[in-house]
């Protein structure tokens, strides 16, 4: 399964080509005829059978290494990310906030000004030209008041989590078309996220495995070998060596462009501080056991 780097980028931008040469509206059947069933029956996850795989690659980043055979046992699995639309449900349910709606803990971070430690999340600002790629405080920014229901912050709002875009063209997935972090071309259709079903589903029927959003993992993340040789990534803004405790996100995001962060792949991984909100990381359900379990489980 591995691919040489430099295969893998031509045929990224050979993809690009063709995201430009097909772009054409989508039609309203398009996605919603074969995602209706699930539509219709929310709550439903579908069966990933157990098995070995090859996980990670030894041709693109240094913490997808090394490629090697793991077993995995079956398991059941949201077929999208969870939606702005449901996680409310939940928070209606439970009274549950949200890291970034609450203070940071002024004993966490000793040497911050106590005025900074305000609820907030990191949020993309879209440079005006070419930045310097190696410091990305060129495109993140810390706004107070960013949160899950606005996630470009309180004055912002543009796009939102769940809101219906109007598809442009078509695509696999929502990725980052053009020269990040200035140029978003926009070739599939979307600036920022996406709806979850407007891009096909994968073979096991799930949406959204790659792109739109990183999505959480409950594994933890240690820093690779020679990790002073890490490349900064576009996806993540606090880097390896923190003392903040860090878990593997996966899938890469609209943000993730083949010049900078070619992380939209089955391989890749990263990993995000457990006190670190973005505007581009979510997640989706998975419940582990038998398949005659799931009535009992869900
Ligand atoms: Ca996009």
């Amino acid at each position: 399964m591995s691919v040489h780097k430099a295969r893998a980028q031509n045929v990224d931008d050979a993809s690009i080509e063709r995201f430009a040469e097909n772009r054409r509206p989508l039609r309203s059947g398009d996605v919603k005829a074969s995602v209706a069933s699930d539509k219709s029956n929310p709550g439903s996850m579908i069966w990933i059978p157990g098995g070995s795989f090859l996980m990670g690659s030894n041709e693109f980043y240094r913490e997808e290494r090394p490629a090697h055979q793991e077993t995995v046992q079956g398991f059941w699995i949201d077929p999208y990310p969870v939606t702005n639309g449901e996680f409310g449900k939940f928070v209606g349910a439970t009274g549950y906030v949200t890291t970034c709606e609450r203070p940071p803990d002024p004993a966490m971070y000793p040497d911050a000004d106590p005025s900074l430690l305000v609820p907030g999340s990191s949020v993309f600002r879209k440079p005006r030209g070419p930045v310097d790629l190696r410091d990305n405080r060129a495109w993140w920014e810390y706004v107070p008041g960013a949160d899950w229901r606005h996630p470009e912050g309180p004055d912002g709002a543009t796009y939102a989590w769940g809101e219906a875009f109007a598809p442009e063209g078509r695509a696999m997935a929502n990725t980052w078309q053009g020269r990040f972090p200035w140029e978003n071309l926009k070739l599939d259709g979307y600036e920022g996220t996406s709806p979850v079903d407007a891009f096909p589903a994968n073979g096991y029927g799930l949406y959204d495995m790659i792109g739109n959003v990183w999505e959480w993992t409950a594994t933890s993340f240690t820093t690779p070998p020679r990790a002073e040789n890490f490349k900064k990534s576009c996806c993540v803004p606090s880097e390896p060596g923190s003392r903040i405790a860090r878990r593997v996100v996966k899938g890469g995001s609209h943000l993730c462009a083949p010049n900078y962060c070619l992380r939209y792949r089955p391989a890749a991984r990263q990993g995000e501080a457990v006190d670190t909100s973005a505007c581009h990381i979510g997640f989706r359900c998975v419940v582990h056991g038998s398949k005659a379990g799931v009535a009992q489980a869900v």
